[in-house]
């Protein structure tokens, strides 16, 4: 197993442990809502943003410790968006993580509650003393997430996407990146600016970190339009082929998959060259995004 690989674990590990920790319980909440969250945010997923949180925070002398509540807050949203997103009235998905979606398991109001309990519940972390004991680190961690996570954000990008489908066509090269950059990469970002943030990073420092989760973000769209086409089902954990399918404009069908792949290693290249000043430390950054442009699920 590589560094990269056994941190990933590691985070996937902690994280696991925090929000079974932080998430509401069926003794605590109505029992089917309880269970409709933890199915969807519990045993499941490769834990990726979670995994940045803690190695940027690691990376500029954070406590590693105290990032898992802001990992887990940030994985919460994470999974609400794929609870929404795989919901008939958006991408209407049977399967998502190798097993049933949300909707499918229990029905599509409690997928949609679901949604937003773990949308809410983020914030409840964010807020609370176990995301950092400084209330102004807290405050401006919220302030990241919500940017990430709003209008201006993944849901704004999801708006894109979703008018996209009804005018393929109209497509260029600069508004397929604008939607990925606010639709995927804006939680990426936010993850590598939390870890930066909840360390008390200067300034120069969160924008670098912040920048550098832009480039993997996009890598990371990148490598799922790819494995859209070239993936398989089992691997993947969900359906292929759908872009397609649906005449869906991604930069693979825009540009082909030869560019997509050249494009992927331009990334990786520039991501790790913004890290450059961390000398070493930068390693396991390093390794995620080469991780993420490799990747087959
Ligand atoms: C519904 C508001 C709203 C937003 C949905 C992120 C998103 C926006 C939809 C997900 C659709 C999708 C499959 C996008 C491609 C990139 C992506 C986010 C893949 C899933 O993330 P992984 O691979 O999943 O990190 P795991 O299961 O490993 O956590």
């Amino acid at each position: 197993m590589t560094s990269f690989e056994a941190r990933l674990k590691e985070a996937a590990t902690a994280t696991e442990r925090a929000l079974d920790q932080l998430l509401p319980t069926r003794e605590q909440v109505p029992p089917r809502i309880a269970e409709a969250v933890r199915y969807a945010a519990l045993g499941g997923g490769k834990r990726f943003r979670p995994f940045l949180v803690i190695e940027a925070a690691r990376l500029l002398g954070g406590d590693v410790h105290a990032a898992h509540a802001v990992a887990a807050a940030i994985e919460c949203v994470h999974c609400y968006s794929l609870v929404h997103d795989d919901l008939p009235a958006m991408d209407d998905d049977d399967m998502r993580r190798g097993r049933p979606t949300v909707h499918k398991a229990y029905d599509e109001a409690t997928a949609i509650l679901a949604g937003d309990a773990l949308l809410t519940v983020a914030f409840e972390i964010l807020g609370s003393e176990r995301a950092h004991p400084d209330p102004s680190v807290r405050a401006d961690l919220v302030v990241c997430l919500a940017r990430a996570a709003g209008s201006g954000g993944m849901v704004g990008g999801q708006m894109l996407d979703l008018e996209a489908e009804s005018a393929p066509g109209e497509r260029s090269e600069a508004g397929i990146v604008r939607l990925q950059a606010m639709k995927t990469g804006a939680l990426i970002a936010a993850s590598c600016e939390a870890g930066a943030i909840l360390s008390h990073a200067e300034e120069m420092h969160r924008a670098r970190l912040k920048r550098f989760g832009e480039l993997i973000g996009a890598a990371f769209q990148l490598a799922d339009d790819l494995l859209d086409v070239d993936g398989s089902e089992t691997d993947v954990g969900k359906r292929t082929g759908k872009d397609a399918a649906r005449g869906k404009a991604t930069l693979v069908s825009l540009k082909g998959a030869d560019w997509a792949r050249h494009r992927l290693q331009q990334l990786v290249e520039e991501a790790a060259d913004t890290l450059d000043m961390y000398g070493e430390a930068k390693g396991v950054l390093v390794d995620a995004a080469r991780f993420v442009a490799a990747r087959k699920a």
